[in-house]
């Protein structure tokens, strides 16, 4: 059972959170994402259209996405990959190198970001509309 962990605000989900998450389930049996909280979104000042419980939701609507758990630290990665006894860590390349500390326990791939989409974006298009 190869188990895949990944982990994002998934805000808006869209196209590009889509390719990621299915590149991702294919490379394992197992897909296990983390959703980072409203908290953490502070801590990344991102500021999210959809609360925590939305995203989360969205993420389980998601036929390849088999657990979603939550993101609040920077610092959990390592002992979420041990407890979900993941052996590969995936992330978009907007991340390359980010996360390479984690190579001694599981393997690191960073996938090609689809262009052309983002949340901002979206938000943009939005608001134009709106
Ligand atoms: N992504 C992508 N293509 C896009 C937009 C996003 O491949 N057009 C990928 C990102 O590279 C990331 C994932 O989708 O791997 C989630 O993107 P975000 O929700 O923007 O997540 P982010 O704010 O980058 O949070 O600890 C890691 C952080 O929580 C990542």
């Amino acid at each position: 059972m190869i188990t895949v962990i990944t982990y994002g605000t998934f805000d808006l989900l869209h196209f590009g959170h889509i390719k990621l998450l299915s590149r991702a389930a294919k490379l394992g049996d197992r897909l296990v994402v983390g959703c980072s909280t409203d908290g953490f979104n502070k801590i990344k000042n991102k500021v999210s259209v959809q609360s925590y419980d939305e995203r989360v939701e969205m993420l389980l609507s998601l036929r390849f996405v088999d657990k979603v758990i939550p993101e609040s630290c920077w610092e959990q990665k390592r002992s979420d990959i041990f407890r979900e006894e993941a052996s590969i860590f995936v992330m978009g390349s907007d991340w390359s190198d980010k996360f390479d500390d984690l190579k001694d326990i599981c393997t690191v791939i960073y996938l090609p970001r689809t262009d052309g989409v983002s949340t901002t974006l979206i938000k943009r298009v939005m608001s134009e509309g709106s």
